[in-house]
């Protein structure tokens, strides 16, 4: 083993080596999930970018394959960056991506199968009449990026696609062309958003959601659903001024091709975010199988490039997640892991009823604790707690707090994950309850990485956000390990979190897991808590003999 190679994952998606970042044109074909992604054929750190390209039957184990794309034209010299794909009614694979030219200008792209009998999609035909787009008269020339999958106006029945941008003013927005070939396209009058102060806007992403949940449980929308009843529109943009990919819920009126949020004060960009600790450039897409939307998102690393060279790779990929809208608040989307990664759990412990009075640390003997999937439900005595002072929810915020070593009167409570022994070394994932001057209570999700590693060439912060928590609900939380990511989902996906660590004496099998209550006046109970040991996904090399 490597140089740090305790710090590669076991069921994440990543490169044999060097730099990845976006995640690019996720689609199926042919019995194949594909993902594409931006990747330095040369280093650990962003350049020189091309299209990997990997393949799975079941969304985890992954087989690699040769680069999709490479820069080898004027008008992709400096880099094949970030696209989407679009499968059109007859089956055909449209890929729209963004190039930078010899002069460094963001142009638009269209690829195509080589050879569409391929299910492996091995070979990609740029087109002849690439560049397709070119950035219109008053935007930037390097303010001109990532297109969309393509839907289907049912206006009439022609194609959009949106692609990112950004005013002289700094207000984000997307464009939308209307075309019917994929190499012909029409800029639209009007935008599909413009949000003020946000800058410029990144891997947008738009598509529809169910607000309905249906017998047989809640089914992912194709990007081509029409707005209507029971029909919302979700934008997603990653802001480059925050490296945060945030969205809203609203309202698509395929009329003029806008949108508009169900509530501006939580608009995109300055409302709802995907995930509250690292996870950026994400892109979703249509399974057809399983009849869901499934969100992608690149994991960015949080140490220094120096570590990055040293252990040879940098970036992963999210566990690709089911996208649906929370049917109970009306108001967020869910996100959880693809029911495949169930696939990998190998012996599962229950440690249900466990108390956790308030300073104590409640070790959970689990063997191995490095690759893990937990699922765990709080039951919060508040009629334990003795009043405390009333604190309004303003008085909490994860990041500017002192995180799992902070003693608050109802928070906070959790796990700690990737800990060694002594608990010198662990990642929190709690929660805080703050009750206001009316008696109700707010929920906080965190993820504290501050004590996740001994090394401190890193970025460590408090991560978090609220989390919506209805009557009757308990606390509830998924947690998965990876060796150097842990990736949360708070009451069903509500809220999420991602963080790396790099733990240098919680590793392989000395990392510990246990649960914690450090408020000061409430008793915890774990009602039920599930720890099952995760086996190793399956992600070769592409054979070199072939
Ligand atoms: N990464 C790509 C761009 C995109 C950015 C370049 C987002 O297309 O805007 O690697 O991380």
């Amino acid at each position: 083993k490597g140089m740090l190679a305790w710090q590669r994952t076991a069921f994440h998606f990543q490169p044999q080596k060097n730099w990845m970042n976006d995640p690019n044109g996720p689609l199926y074909y042919k019995g194949w999930y594909h993902l594409f992604y931006q990747w330095n054929p040369d280093a650990a750190v962003w350049g020189n970018i091309t299209w990997g390209h990997a393949v799975s039957r079941d969304l985890i184990h992954w087989l690699h394959l040769p680069l999709a794309m490479v820069p080898d034209h004027w008008y992709d010299i400096n880099g094949v960056w970030t696209g989407s794909a679009t499968t059109l009614p007859d089956g055909r694979i449209v890929m729209l991506y963004t190039g930078a030219t010899e002069e460094m200008v963001q142009v638009q792209l269209l690829a195509e199968p080589a050879d569409p009998s391929d299910p492996l999609l091995l070979r990609w035909a740029k087109s002849e009449a690439n560049p397709i787009l070119v950035p219109p008269p008053g935007v930037g020339l390097s303010d001109f990026r990532d297109p969309t999958t393509a839907w289907l106006n049912p206006t009439d029945s022609t194609w959009r696609i949106t692609i990112g941008s950004k005013n002289p003013e700094h207000a984000g927005l997307a464009l939308v062309y209307k075309t019917t070939d994929f190499v012909h396209y029409d800029l639209l009058p009007s935008l599909l958003h413009l949000v003020h102060g946000t800058g410029m806007w990144e891997c947008v992403d738009f598509y529809p959601v169910s607000t309905t949940s249906r017998p047989g449980g809640e089914i992912g929308l194709e990007t081509s659903v029409p707005p209507g009843p029971g029909v919302k529109h979700v934008v997603k943009v990653s802001l480059d001024d925050d490296r945060n990919d945030y969205y809203a819920i609203g309202t698509y009126d395929a009329k003029d091709d806008t949108w508009t949020p169900d509530d501006a004060a939580i608009d995109v960009g300055i409302g709802l975010r995907y995930d509250y600790g690292r996870f950026y450039a994400s892109k979703t897409f249509y399974d057809p199988v399983g009849r869901r939307r499934v969100l992608w998102g690149w994991i960015v690393e949080t140490d220094s490039e120096r570590a990055d060279i040293l252990k040879g790779w940098a970036g992963l990929q999210s566990v690709p997640r089911t996208v649906l809208m929370d049917t109970k608040t009306g108001s967020n989307l869910l996100q959880w892991p693809v029911v495949e990664v169930e696939n990998l759990r190998m012996r599962g412990k229950s440690f249900d009823g466990l108390a956790v009075p308030p300073g104590s640390v409640v070790p959970l003997d689990v063997g191995k604790a490095s690759q893990l999937d937990i699922e765990a439900a709080f039951q919060v005595h508040l009629d334990s707690s003795v009043a405390g002072g009333a604190e309004g929810a303003e008085s909490y915020n994860c990041s500017a707090s002192a995180g799992a070593a902070g003693r608050g009167v109802l928070g906070p409570f959790g796990l700690l994950v990737l800990a060694d022994e002594g608990l010198s070394e662990q990642t929190a994932v709690y929660f805080y309850l703050v009750k206001d001057a009316n008696g109700k209570f707010t929920t906080f999700f965190c993820q504290d990485a501050l004590r996740s590693s001994k090394a401190n060439d890193l970025d460590k912060k408090v991560y978090g956000s609220l989390v919506p928590v209805l009557d009757g609900e308990n606390l509830s939380v998924r947690i998965l390990v990876d060796h150097s990511i842990v990736e949360s989902f708070a009451q069903g996906g509500r809220t999420c979190i991602t963080s790396r660590a790099y733990p240098t004496k919680a590793i392989y099998d000395s990392a510990r897991v246990f649960l914690f209550n450090n408020a000061t006046n409430v008793n915890i109970t774990a009602k039920s808590l599930k720890i099952w040991e995760m086996n190793s996904a399956y992600i070769r090399p592409y054979p070199s003999s072939v």
